[in-house]
């Protein structure tokens, strides 16, 4: 059994985008009652309709089996909480940016969360979660958009949050590309 300490805090994985993206419903699909939730009534019904809405961040974890933990995070998309998001970030080892890709500044929105994680002191390894059923076209022009803008080419999962096992799926290949990376020299 694997134990944590604070010379090897369990590993962090921060869930990040827009109010509204699934976030919460992602961490909630993996962790089910097993999670802090900062959710609070919606006052900013004019951005987005939904009725709750995430202040602070908020945390869960994970079995992978084997007795390895991860931990996972929410981060509030809301440019007021940018401080807590980039504390969030420095402390993470890989980071999933949520984006409806057929939203009209989707490019730019995940754009600057992975612009923000790669500027971490320790960037941890981003991933692209599209959470908006999206054709395949609709996907490329978005990939296609990140690679203009500078990103490189950043893998694009497609994802219903409200499932569990796509959530395990993404966050099994973000565990796999984090082993593959603490392998090589
Ligand atoms: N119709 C539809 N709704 C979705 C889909 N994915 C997520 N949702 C809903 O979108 C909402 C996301 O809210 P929440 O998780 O609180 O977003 P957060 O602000 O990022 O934490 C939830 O009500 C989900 O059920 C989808 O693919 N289709
Ligand atoms: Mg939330």
């Amino acid at each position: 059994m694997t134990t944590y300490s604070s010379t090897s805090p369990m590993p962090r994985i921060a869930f990040m985008g827009p109010m509204g993206v699934g976030k919460t419903t992602a961490i909630r699909a993996l962790c089910g009652d097993d999670m802090v939730e900062s959710d609070v009534p919606n006052l900013d019904r004019q951005s987005h309709a939904k009725e709750f809405t995430t202040v602070g961040a908020e945390f869960g974890q994970i079995d992978l089996g084997d007795g390895e933990f991860v931990q996972v995070c929410g981060c509030p998309g809301q440019d007021r909480f940018d401080f807590l998001r980039q504390w969030v970030v420095s402390a993470s080892v890989g980071v999933f940016v949520m984006v409806d890709v057929n939203a009209a500044n989707a490019v730019q929105a995940a754009g600057l969360l992975l612009a923000e994680a790669a500027a971490a002191e320790n960037p941890p390894l981003a991933l692209v979660l599209s959470a908006r059923p999206a054709s395949a076209a609709a996907t490329q022009a978005f990939a296609d958009g990140l690679q203009a803008a500078g990103h490189g080419v950043v893998p694009v999962l497609q994802v219903d949050v409200r499932r569990r096992a796509d959530v395990l799926q993404a966050l099994s290949v973000l565990v796999s590309m984090l082993s593959l990376r603490s392998e090589s020299p």
